[in-house]
């Protein structure tokens, strides 16, 4: 049984993606980020970056005590080493899965993120930021476009890589992007949204949403964070 630390944003998608798609047991341990509770001392306890998703495993391979991770591409890494799913166990298709993970992790998650941030968080709307992530944002889809010409799936049978793009493109069009201009990112977007289990991990999102993620309380704890207003 696998215990999420999970709010629904597309970091928290990514590991529902893969526990819905693996058949993993696993419960949902809401962190809601908007209130604060990434700070509670017993969540930094196993995740001391202050962010979901996290994981802990209650029931490691190796039969030994409770495995907690956190940071999504870690967590991804270990479910796929622990259900020998989505991650290739040849050296090439290994390589090629992990390089398009840390792909998503190093540039589309950050900058898409950033994207969100200064589109349509900032209460201040800055062009020259808006315009660097929009633009950084819409090479990373042209580079995933090209990729995927030719490709059903990013790297080989769908993977981690796959699970953890999908979720990054879901908010398209708040990122200031037109799918049309990526048919093959189009192709494959659509049919991941198709899959069954993609519609049940999206599900789950839907128990959350009751209370709005930014609200200018919420805005006082996830913007503006320093080490020292941080510290716990
Ligand atoms: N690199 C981290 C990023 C996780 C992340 O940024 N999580 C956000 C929500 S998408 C969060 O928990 N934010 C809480 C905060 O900013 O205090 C990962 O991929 O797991």
């Amino acid at each position: 049984m696998i215990e999420l630390y999970y709010w629904p944003t597309p970091n928290g998608h990514k590991i529902t993606l893969f526990l819905e798609e693996a058949g993993v047991p696993y419960t949902i341990k809401p962190v809601d980020i908007s209130a604060g509770e990434q700070f509670d001392p017993a969540f930094l306890a196993f995740s001391p970056n202050n962010r979901m998703p996290a994981i802990i495993d209650r029931a490691p391979s190796d039969g030994g005590e409770a495995v907690s991770v956190f940071e999504s591409g870690a967590i991804l890494l270990y479910l796929a080493e622990k259900t020998d799913k989505f991650l290739p166990a040849d050296v090439r298709g290994r390589a090629s899965v992990t390089e398009w993970l840390f792909w998503q992790m190093g540039g589309l998650g950050p900058m898409a993120g950033q994207n969100h941030h200064f589109g349509t968080y900032a209460p201040e709307k800055i062009p020259y930021a808006i315009d660097r992530y929009v633009n950084e944002t819409n090479r990373l889809y042209g580079v995933l476009d090209r990729r995927l010409a030719g490709r059903e799936f990013i790297a080989g049978d769908y993977s981690i890589a796959d699970m953890a793009c999908y979720p990054w493109i879901v908010p398209h069009e708040r990122q200031r992007q037109n799918l049309d201009d990526f048919p093959n990112l189009k192709r494959w977007f659509r049919a991941i949204a198709e899959r069954p289990a993609t519609v049940r991990a999206y599900a789950h999102a839907e128990s959350y949403k009751s209370r709005p993620t930014i609200t200018e309380e919420s805005r006082k704890i996830l913007f503006g964070q320093t080490a020292r207003n941080t510290a716990r």
